[in-house]
């Protein structure tokens, strides 16, 4: 059974990774239109994956007797400055996720949950994973800059990645 503190703080988790999932999809929009399909793929495949984040959470706080609740979310931002902004967007984003991962697992500590800290120790690998892909495409984008031949590329480089991501 969860506590009061624990249901609500992977509530909070819970809204997060939809709001990841969201923030991805508006990049894959993005990137489509500007007709960038590795980038735009990618970006799907990473909106889903944040999807499946989330439901896992779902399922987790349900199966334990609490209540994992479905809440509004803002909108993301629809358009990026460039595909260096948002990637940049994207790893501070992941930064964030996990400093987020770090709290919960601080608060399952502090109840003395060890099932939801065991639980936690999933996403918290995941994200090590996450910021290290995050930052190596930032990497790629920062030696490209905004040469139109560098960034074709680069598409094609981020198109592989999502051929060869592990499934989550
Ligand atoms: Fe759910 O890992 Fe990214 O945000």
């Amino acid at each position: 059974m969860l506590t009061e503190t624990i249901e609500k703080a992977l509530n909070e988790q819970i809204k997060i990774e939809a709001s990841s999932s969201q923030v991805y999809l508006s990049m894959a929009s993005w990137a489509e239109i500007q007709g960038f399909e590795g980038v735009s793929s990618f970006m799907y495949a990473h909106s889903d994956e944040e999807r499946m984040h989330m439901l896992k959470l779902v399922k987790f706080v349900n199966e334990r007797g609490g209540h994992a609740r479905v809440s509004t979310l803002e909108a993301p931002p629809a358009k990026f400055g460039s595909f260096k902004e948002m990637f940049q967007t994207l790893f501070d984003h992941e930064v964030m996720v996990s400093s987020k991962i770090n709290d919960l697992v601080d608060i399952t500590l502090k109840e003395k949950d060890y099932a939801t800290h065991n639980f936690l120790q999933w996403y918290v690998a995941e994200q090590i994973e996450e910021e290290a892909l995050a930052r190596t495409i930032l990497d790629k984008i920062n030696l490209i800059g905004d040469d139109k031949g560098g960034l074709y590329l680069f598409d094609n480089d981020v198109k592989l990645l999502v051929t060869n991501e592990e499934p989550v």
